[in-house]
């Protein structure tokens, strides 16, 4: 602890001499919230194998547990993003109950026409919203509109719609009718939202369509947003973008064009590989957050993204992995905040290169941790959540308690 206080009082100082109030920024980054998805406190896999750790969530209730767990130790994850028919409550009253107790709120549902369901009656395998059969349509539109309804019932404000749809051969689908159909299905569950919700698009370049996804890249996001209307907006999943795309450059068009509805935040190398958010590109996870606290000094017009993530952890203890990502997004948005920003203008305007890229680097090469822990100590959480997670015994605790899933169980997530 008294280390702590030390390189906190140090930082405080170094800071104070930029211009910045330590206890201002702690306030700023209490400001910063993030929703933790459901589906990510059992271990992931890919098609060649899963490697399921002990003591693993199996009921919508434990993954709550395990949310509370990671919200108590970073004050920083109030919110759960629900996934049907995953997360399908049996008891929506249970539900509510056991999110008072866990002091734990909902933010944006998932919808899934990616999967067919044991007691579905039409097949998603020729996709979804822009299947060529009115009947499957029909039936992707339903689907939508009973997750509506269990959000409505859970306090959700908001419904983000990824879509598998697409093709693997040239000739399969056509490509403009595929968008059409896509665009109608979607007016029909706009037109059953909620006045107070808003509908997130996502888009997805490919996977697992491996030739055309209709929702492929932003641009087909945003004309969806801009057709449906005022509370339609796009959600970025930072992984859905084909190698070297400039995401900080996305997400600024889609903040210019008022249409930035939420993230899903997660990091990859080559795909959507699903990785920790901040493990392989921090400095580009640093330039997103750039664009973000830009635009909420700016007060943009229409600018109130929901904060999520989206991750799945094939080697990594699940319940780590999400203390370590709300810790590196905590400390993204912290450096962020310490950007110069009328100096970074002044270079900007003059035309200074050097000096505006080190304005930038300025504060992303400042060591923000003893601010982010400090913020969460003033909040009762942990200085280092995964070291308090690991003197815990939590794993061990509920290794005991939960039975191990009945072998060859497919998990209830991907
Ligand atoms: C698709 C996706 C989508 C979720 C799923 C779990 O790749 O990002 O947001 O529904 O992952
Ligand atoms: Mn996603």
């Amino acid at each position: 602890m008294r280390s702590h206080q030390r390189d906190f009082a140090d930082l405080a100082e170094r800071l104070e001499r930029r211009g910045h109030s330590a206890d201002g920024l702690v306030a700023e980054i209490h400001r910063f919230e993030v929703a933790l998805p459901t589906w990510a406190f059992a271990t992931g896999g890919t098609r060649f194998g899963r490697f399921p750790g002990t003591g693993e969530p199996h009921t919508l209730r434990e993954k709550m547990e395990d949310a509370a767990l990671v919200n108590r130790l970073t004050r920083a994850a109030p919110r759960v993003s629900l996934h049907i028919p995953w997360d399908e409550p049996r008891d929506i009253g249970a539900v509510l109950d056991d999110a008072r107790r866990l002091g734990l709120g909902f933010d944006a549902m998932n919808s899934n026409t990616f999967q067919d369901q044991p007691d579905q009656a039409l097949s998603y395998k020729l996709g979804s919203f822009s299947n060529p059969s009115a009947a499957v349509r029909r039936q992707a539109v339903e689907h939508h509109l009973r997750v509506i309804e269990i959000g409505k019932a859970v306090g959700s404000k908001a419904i983000t719609v990824w879509l598998a749809d697409g093709s693997n051969f040239p000739g399969q689908m056509s490509l403009r009718g595929s968008f059409d159909r896509v665009r109608e299905c979607l007016e029909d569950v706009y037109a059953a939202l909620p006045g107070d919700w808003r509908l997130f698009t996502e888009h997805k370049p490919y996977e697992p369509a491996f030739y055309a996804t209709v929702v492929q890249d932003w641009g087909s996001s945003l004309l969806l947003a801009q057709t449906l209307g005022e509370r339609a907006q796009c959600l970025v999943d930072l992984g859905h973008h084909l190698p070297n795309t400039n995401v900080e450059l996305v997400v600024a068009r889609l903040i210019g064009a008022g249409k930035l509805g939420g993230f899903h935040f997660n990091d990859s190398k080559y795909g959507d590989d699903d990785l920790t958010a901040g493990s392989i590109r921090p400095y580009a996870l640093f330039l997103i957050f750039h664009e973000l606290v830009l635009a909420g000094r700016e007060r943009v017009a229409g600018f109130d993204p929901s904060y999520m993530i989206d991750q799945s952890h094939n080697i990594k203890d699940p319940i780590e992995a999400l203390l370590q990502t709300v810790d590196q997004l905590q400390q993204a948005y912290a450096k962020a905040c310490l950007v110069d920003h009328d100096t970074l203008a002044a270079h900007q305007a003059a035309g200074d290169v050097m000096m505006a890229e080190r304005t930038l680097k300025d504060a992303y090469e400042t060591d923000v941790r003893p601010l982010v822990a400090e913020a969460r100590r003033r909040r009762g959480g942990a200085l280092d959540p995964v070291l308090a997670f690991r003197e815990s015994g939590y794993r061990a605790q509920k290794s005991r308690e939960r039975p191990p899933p009945p072998t060859g169980a497919a998990p209830t997530h991907l």
